[in-house]
């Protein structure tokens, strides 16, 4: 069995946080699948995702995303997510569902739905002076849909007026994540499609704001891993957002698509300094549209844990001299040979030295609490994306 004595360190210290919506109903423009046992309300959500972390240890945070995590309290949502052994993260905003934004939010040329958009992100930081939030992740859904349609320059400038105005407000111990993607909802052109464009406008902002990487959206072929590396090397990555693509926006379990992918990412965080390090947040940004949503979850983190193990283990001084002879060939088998170990039977047995079932995936099976919600949370409007 593979030796995790010299990483278990550096394992034990993995916090992945969850997406509330990760919880709710989602799908495709085609079809929206109900499921039963799908939470009514935020507060379920909370319990839902305090499963996961009882049964890996890997998902102490969830986050919340406003309006859809709509409540009355935030200090009672705060308490019932901590008498459930987690706690609320990172609080996102949503411009992307009012009328008002078909053409642009922070970006629009009509300065009062600018407005509207920045006091939406106001009420976002009202939240999180409640929750206790660190981090406002912003994904912005502007953009244009032909060549011509709108002022691509005066709409960086709107862009950049929006979010100063929206960084002021944020506190000492806040920080915003500015995240980009290259298409989707607007098919020509995106006010933020990528990592430089994000980059560029976190450093003006200054040093509360970083840029968030969401592994689903970039072109087919991207080399994600470099512009991790890039980031981290210009003190600029705020947080992931993980899932797995095979061909746009999927947002399916992180790992599944291409484990080697994550493998690579990891790698490089890693080796950046990235990892374990409060500053660079590893959260799932993930849909469930028709597998069960908590063994969905446990599933992703489980994923995570797993690649991170793997990238642990590659073997840095031997690939540091092979790399430095210029040994091409000796340096990739060095960085595979930690790829293709199989950490699983591993991490299975360190899972049950620390407490926790060696096989969560079954552990949450036997549990019973599938059942039981699927009995107890009859009636009420199941939480979806969007709702
Ligand atoms: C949208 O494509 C983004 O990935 C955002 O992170 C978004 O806020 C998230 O999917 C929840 O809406
Ligand atoms: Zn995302
Ligand atoms: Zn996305």
């Amino acid at each position: 069995m593979t030796d995790l004595t010299d990483i278990t360190t550096p394992l034990a210290a993995q916090a992945i946080e969850l997406p509330s919506w990760a919880f709710g109903n989602s799908g495709t423009r085609f079809k929206v699948f109900g499921s039963p046992g799908t939470p009514r309300d935020p507060f379920e959500k909370i319990s839902d995702a305090a499963q996961v972390h009882k049964h890996t240890g890997l998902a102490p945070t969830v986050a919340l995303h406003i309006p859809w995590d709509l409540v009355d309290s935030y200090s009672d949502l705060r308490k019932h997510a901590e008498d459930n052994g987690v706690g609320l993260g990172t609080v996102n905003s949503n411009t992307f569902q009012d009328d008002d934004y078909k053409l642009g939010s922070v970006t629009h040329s009509d300065p009062k739905v600018r407005q509207k958009a920045i006091d939406h992100h106001f009420a976002c930081i009202d939240v999180m002076n409640e929750t206790g939030s660190r981090d406002l992740k912003i994904w912005l859904a502007d953009g244009t849909n032909y060549p011509g349609q709108d002022d691509i320059r005066a709409r960086q400038d709107r862009l950049a007026d929006s979010l100063a105005k929206i960084y002021e407000r944020i506190g000492e111990d806040q920080r915003l994540v500015l995240e980009y993607k290259f298409f989707e909802p607007a098919f020509y052109h995106t006010d933020v499609p990528d990592w430089g464009t994000s980059y560029a406008h976190t450093a003006a902002l200054g040093d509360r704001a970083f840029v968030c990487l969401d592994t689903g959206h970039h072109a087919p072929g991207t080399n994600i891993e470099f512009i991790v590396a890039q980031l981290l090397r210009l003190g600029k990555l705020g947080s992931f957002d993980f899932n797995s693509r095979f061909y746009a926006d999927d947002d399916l379990i992180v790992g599944a698509a291409d484990p080697f992918q994550l493998f690579r990412i990891l790698y490089e965080v890693i080796r950046g300094g990235g990892y374990a390090n409060p500053d660079v947040a590893f959260m799932l940004d993930q849909c469930h549209n028709i597998e069960k949503k908590i063994p969905g979850q446990i599933r992703s983190v489980l994923n995570v844990q797993e690649m991170t193990a793997r990238a642990l283990l590659v073997d840095t001084e031997a690939l540091k001299k092979a790399q430095a002879c210029g040994d091409v060939l000796g340096a990739n088998g060095i960085l595979m040979d930690a790829f293709y170990t199989d950490v699983r039977p591993a991490l299975a047995e360190w899972r049950e030295s620390r407490g926790l079932p060696g096989d969560p995936m079954k552990a949450y099976a036997a549990s019973g609490y599938q059942e039981k919600i699927e009995a107890e949370r009859v009636g009420g409007t199941q939480a979806g994306w969007g709702a």
